[in-house]
């Protein structure tokens, strides 16, 4: 292949921990034009990173960095073995790198190559969490105070001692991370118990909605933890509270079980931060079972792949609620807000700030204004990876917690 400006000279994967472990494609062409992709797999982090240091980046370089689509189709359809969150979070990184290096070379911000801006600015939602009520109120109370216009409700459940959602031990910040409580050996334990769950859940949203009234939007994850039947009676007994939607209530690898959930609540629907593709949308969206679509830029195929799937959602009326949590790095969360911004079909958007030390090892340019983002007008994705500081941060292993029932079970996390 000829030699450009725009060949493709040099791909390296990055990995450090500032704050929480990042993976981090980059591409730098012949002309120095440099695209960065996230490539960051919550708690399987390396498998990622092998995956591009080793298969991938030997076929990149020398390529065109401007044939986007074809890459894709070629990490996708020429390797044969598709799908899967290893193989897609590759090809998101490789996609959002090479769509960064396009934006950058015409010197625009990426959302005007996807269509330019369809609205001013996304509706974000915060994450509010509580050990009990009142610190719940706090939360979400802090959270209007940041300026946030929408929340999501996490709250702790009376006999168990760790809750997905909630911070391991009661804090005053009321920080819940996504970061193993322990870094290191092995995973932490959450327990589950789902009729406690289900009989206190609704209590808090009404304490909720009684303090800050019918307006606020207000969200609620279950985290893959329900059976059908169990997700149908949450959806049915959230409804005076008038939910904007209740999340991933049944394992997402079963399209199907939303046919019974949906059958039975008019409690809108989001799913599938742990699907990867239009396949796995397949029934979810023909068959109009959810409201929302969650998978992140990061896991499905990167802007390419996610444009597909939103395109096809947006036939029937489904909108993004793209996954925006802190294991996306703020790569991740800028080329999300590109998209979101450049779709007709946006729902809200997921924002969970990342901490002081993981934004000195990304410089970003996005902005959050009056509860509303903003992508930023840099060219490009308009993140810089601060490599000095990066490389201060190590990579620690880490783990996500698993879930068990009171006799030791393991349960859906
Ligand atoms: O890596 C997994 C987390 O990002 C996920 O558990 C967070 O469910 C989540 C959410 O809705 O942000
Ligand atoms: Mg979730």
């Amino acid at each position: 292949m000829a030699v450009n400006g725009s060949t493709i000279r040099e791909v390296e994967v990055l990995v450090a921990s500032p704050g929480r472990t990042f993976v981090t494609l980059r591409i730098t062409t012949e002309d120095g034009v440099v695209g960065l992709g996230d490539a960051t797999l919550n708690g399987r982090e390396l498998s990622v990173a092998a995956y591009l240091r080793d298969h991938v980046a030997p076929m990149l370089v020398g390529r065109d960095a401007h044939r986007i689509e074809d890459t894709w189709q070629l990490l996708y359809r020429g390797v044969y073995w598709r799908r899967g969150p290893v193989t897609m979070t590759a090809i998101s990184a490789v996609d959002v790198a090479l769509w960064d290096i396009k934006a950058r070379v015409a010197g625009l911000p990426l959302y005007q190559l996807l269509g330019g801006a369809s609205r001013g600015g996304l509706l974000a939602y915060a994450h509010a969490t509580g050990h009990d009520t009142p610190a719940l109120i706090d939360s979400v109370r802090q959270s209007l105070d940041e300026g946030f216009r929408a929340v999501r409700v996490q709250t702790a459940v009376p006999g168990l001692d760790h809750v997905y959602g909630v911070p391991a031990a009661p804090s005053s910040s009321g920080v819940y991370d996504y970061e193993p409580a322990v870094r290191g050996e092995g995973p932490t334990v959450d327990d589950w118990d789902t009729r406690a769950y289900l009989r206190y859940v609704p209590g808090v949203f009404e304490a909720v909605r009684n303090e800050f009234g019918p307006e606020l939007p207000l969200l609620h994850d279950a985290h893959h933890r329900l059976t059908p039947r169990d997700a149908a009676q949450l959806g049915k007994s959230l409804e005076p509270f008038d939910l904007f939607w209740l999340e991933d209530v049944t394992p997402a690898d079963n399209q199907e079980a939303l046919r019974l959930v949906r059958q039975h609540t008019t409690t809108p629907l989001a799913i599938g931060e742990v699907l990867t593709s239009v396949w796995d949308y397949q029934t979810l969206i023909r068959e109009q079972l959810i409201d929302f679509v969650r998978s992140s830029v990061a896991h499905a195929g990167g802007i390419t792949s996610l444009r597909r799937i939103l395109d096809y959602a947006g036939m029937y009326q489904i909108r993004s609620g793209m996954h925006g949590a802190t294991d996306i790095s703020p790569v991740g969360q800028a080329a999300a807000m590109h998209l979101a911004l450049a779709i007709h079909n946006f729902g809200i958007q997921e924002y969970m700030k990342h901490s002081a030390v993981s934004l000195e090892a990304f410089r970003t340019s996005f902005t959050f204004t009056d509860g509303y983002l903003h992508p930023g007008d840099e060219p490009g994705l308009g993140v810089e990876y601060v490599d000095e500081v990066a490389e201060r941060h190590e990579y620690v292993r880490a783990y996500l917690p698993v879930n068990r029932l009171k006799d030791g079970t393991v349960h859906d996390w």
